[in-house]
This record gives C-alpha cells, structure tokens and sequence, in this order.
C-alpha cells in the first residue's frame, strides 16, 4: 500500500490536502506534530476522521524520533489516546511510549522505532523487543548510509511474523521504499509532491506509480537496476521499467547508487537480482566480482551489463556496438564512414574503452587523451593505438572528437572537457553524454560549424540490447526512445 504523510501546519490545510491526497493513496497519515497549537491538532483529529474516504494514521512524532512536536510528553500521548478514543483506523506509538497508551476500540496499533543516524547492527533485536508489546504492526525506520544496509532491511521483512513497515531513509534508501511490496512490507510511504516529504529520502507518489509500477511489484517480481554513482541522472530505471511493462513482465529496475563495489556484489546475492546495467565509475572496477565474462568484454576490460544466469553473473559490454552504431547512423546522415578516420578520445575510463575498441575494429587511427595520462597510456597499449595528454588536445588534428566522461552531465551541464578552441569547423564532434541532450560541448560545436551527434542512440542502443540479454525478448525501441525524448 501507499501511505501519503500530510505535513500541513493548520486544520484547513491538513482536510484539504488529506482529500487530494486520498485520490493517490490507500492510507494517509496526519503528523500532528506539524501543527503547533495542540488544540488544532485535536480539532485536526477530529475533523479528519469526520470526512475522511481512506484509513487514517495518526502520528505525533516527539523531537527525539525526528518529529517536531513542541509541547511536553504528557500533552503528546494525550493527543495519541485522544485518537484512540476517536477511533482512528491506526495510531502510531514509539516504542518507548507504548506503555503509557491504553488500547481501546477499533484502533490499530503500530509500534515504531526510528534512527536518523544508522541502520543499526540489531535490527531484529529491535523487532522481537517491539514485538513483546503486541503490536498490530510493526515500524522501524531507520537512516542508510551504504545501499547494502536496504539489504538488511528487506531480510528483516522476510522473516517478519507480524505485519511491518520497514523502510531506510536518505537516498541510499530509495530502493526499500520501491521495493518493499517484494518483501512483504505492509506500506511504502510517498509525498503527494515534491517539497512535502515528511522524511528524507521519500519519492513523490507520482515517481512511484508512474516510473516504478509500484503497485505491480509482488513476491514473484524478478529485480533489475543500475549501478553507478551518481546515478540520479540516470534514465535507465525510466525506459527499462517502461519497456518492462509494455512487453508484460513483472520486472523491477531501481537506480543502485553504489559506493563501494565489492561490498554490493557479495551483498547483492541476497536478494537475488537478474540483471544490472553498470556506469560511471564501476565498468572496470566490477570485473573481479563476477563470475563469467563475455569475451569480447573480457578483451575490452570493461562491462555495462550483468546476467543472472541460473546463479552466476556474467558480464557483457553493450556500449561498444552501441556507440558504433549509433555514431556510424548519424554519419550516414551527412555521408561519411567511420573507416581510415582520425579519432581523439576524451577520457579513458569503461566508455572509452568500449568505444576504442570499437573503432579500431573498423580501422580508425585513435588518439586516447585523459587527465591521468598513465590511465591513457594503459588504455592505448591495450587497444594498440596512440595516447596523449590532456594539454596535447589544443593541437588536435582530428576528424572525430568524442567525450567518453562525464564531464557536462546533469546536473554540471555548464562544464565542458575542452574549450571551443579545440573545435573546428566540419569536425565529428560526439558526446557520449545523454543527459543533457545538447552538452555544452555539442552547442560550442555547433557554433564552430562542427557535425555534432549526442549520447541518445549510443545509450538507447546499449539499453535495448541489454533488454535483450536479460529477457530474451525484442526490445520496444521506440518506446525506449520516446520516454527519454519526453523526460530530457
Ligand atoms: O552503459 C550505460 C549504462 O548501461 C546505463 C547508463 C545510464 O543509465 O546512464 C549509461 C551508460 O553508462
């Protein structure tokens, strides 16, 4: 279920938003706390279970647990047993309070614990103590510094005996809110918009019907994501959840912003994922951690893709002839051919390396520039091509200039790996950067009368073929290609 938290300041405001609200949500939670007169927050109460059309909490969170009731504690578990005698469908309780509440009537009651800082190493030491207080559902949310500690979070929803809510909070926490109906989480909780969270790390309730399906995710759901980092531009979770849906099949896709990689890749196991498309900075860093290459991936040392077959993760690399064909269509529009072409490569990381490759397959003469000039040099041994450094671009005899780094993407679009010197009229400019469509790069390019193509059929192209590998199935390319033209 979705729970809306409505956070508004006075009684008008908290029966109006509470009605929009019902038009999204199966269950909408008052904070009380956010109204500072207490005896608005019973009039609150009180009106709202008068006009309400979908289950209410009612919370009233202390200071100590993240909330911003200011009165004294007494006056707070007044309000709480005030709603329980109103009966309200749920009342949340902190554990630390629960013995101070008398149960009366119809009233759930949900026995939470909160921790802004950590998920903390005793979770289910949390849990059986909650559980001693004979809860009707159980509450623990707790803070998540590393995306590994979501983990823990749904193994504690797996083994749960009684109803629960558990979630992390922040953004490494955004995969417990998506996918806790996989794990048998009671609710998630969204905010009816941007600007009303109630917690850190909340989506809009929007983002959770609209890009994760929510509502379409079940035990049976096989898990699918991106890792990187940063990883919020990413548009991946937007066009493979999207093509997941058009070709029917109950698969989830969540943006995995990931630290640090050997600890993911042991701890992912445990949850059992299918796939994952890999970034910026892990296509190179993720090798040791699988169990299989693909062996033209394993000759270009970087991966994009990873399969879950029957147990085992293989890497692939779909950049390579995503890029090739992409770059080779967009020539074809002002009638040239990769073939015999000088190429100067910006960076050389997994992109760069997936693109030289490429390339050199189909006889172009590469020059690999990047600010470590000792990752350049590794590079072009291993691709047999030349290598430069940084400063050397600004002499640049080039008919093709491709940026493989990130440098320019969302949200530094104002930055640029070269200065326009470097740009001259009729050269192939390429950003393997997507979002935004039109780099700074590509725009100084155009000023310089350059040809210019974006990161859009490199990345639609990598993206579908990825598709492929996992379900076996015809990527809908159109479909990708739209829900990115719609969002960027
Ligand atoms: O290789 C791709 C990756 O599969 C997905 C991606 C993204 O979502 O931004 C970008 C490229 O690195």
């Amino acid at each position: 279920m979705i729970c809306i938290p409505i956070t508004a300041g006075n009684v008008e405001d908290t029966i109006s938003e509470m009605e929009s609200a019902s038009r999204y949500a199966d269950i909408v939670e008052l904070r009380i706390d956010y109204i500072p007169e207490i005896q608005n927050a019973e009039t609150c109460v009180e009106e709202a279970l008068k006009s309400k059309t979908k289950p209410v909490i009612i919370t009233n969170r202390p200071v100590r647990e993240g909330g911003k009731f200011n009165g004294s504690e007494q006056e707070r578990l007044q309000l709480l047993q005030k709603a329980i005698e109103l009966g309200a469908d749920y009342v949340d309780v902190e554990h630390d309070s629960i013995r101070q509440i008398t149960r009366q009537g119809s009233s759930k009651i949900i026995i939470s614990h909160h921790n802004f800082e950590e998920t903390p190493c005793n979770l289910s030491k949390i849990y059986s103590d909650i559980c001693q207080h004979k809860p009707d559902i159980v509450k623990i949310v707790t803070y998540a510094n590393d995306i590994t500690d979501n983990i823990r979070i749904f193994e504690l929803l797996q083994s749960a005996k009684v109803p629960t809510i558990s979630l992390c909070m922040g953004e490494l926490g955004y995969i417990s809110r998506i996918l806790t109906g996989k794990f048998g989480g009671f609710l998630t909780f969204a905010s009816l918009e941007r600007g009303k969270e109630s917690a850190p790390g909340q989506l809009t309730v929007n983002e959770l019907h609209k890009v994760y399906h929510f509502k379409d995710i079940n035990n049976e759901t096989k898990l699918y994501g991106i890792i990187g980092n940063p990883i919020s531009h990413s548009m991946s979770p937007a066009i493979h959840n999207a093509a997941f849906i058009e070709k029917g099949l109950n698969n989830a896709y969540v943006p995995l912003k990931i630290e640090n990689i050997g600890t993911f890749m042991k701890e992912c196991r445990k949850i059992d994922f299918q796939g994952f498309s890999v970034t910026i900075p892990h296509k190179e860093s993720v090798l040791p951690f699988l169990d299989d290459i693909d062996p033209t991936a394993g000759k270009i040392g970087a991966i994009n893709t990873i399969v879950n077959r029957n147990g085992k993760l293989k890497g692939y690399n779909t950049d390579c002839m995503g890029a090739i064909m992409g770059l080779e269509c967009s020539l074809k529009v002002v009638n040239g051919t990769l073939n015999n072409k000088k190429v100067s490569i910006i960076g050389a990381g997994g992109a760069a390396r997936a693109i030289a490759f490429g390339l050199k397959e189909i006889g172009c003469d590469i020059t690999i520039f990047n600010r470590t000039i000792e990752r350049a040099e590794k590079l072009s041994l291993d691709v047999k091509c030349r290598f430069g450094s940084f400063e050397e671009i600004y002499k640049l005899e080039t008919d093709i200039l491709i940026n493989t780094t990130s440098i320019g993407m969302f949200p530094d679009v104002d930055q640029t790996p070269v200065t326009k010197d470097v740009l001259k009229e009729g050269m192939i400019v390429f950003d393997a950067v997507y979002n935004p469509i039109e780099t700074r790069l590509l725009r100084d390019a155009k000023e310089k009368e350059c040809h210019t193509v974006n990161g859009l059929s490199m990345f639609i192209n990598q993206a579908a073929e990825q598709f492929r590998l996992w379900t076996d199935i015809d990527p809908p390319v159109e479909l990708m290609t739209n829900v990115v033209k719609e969002r960027l």
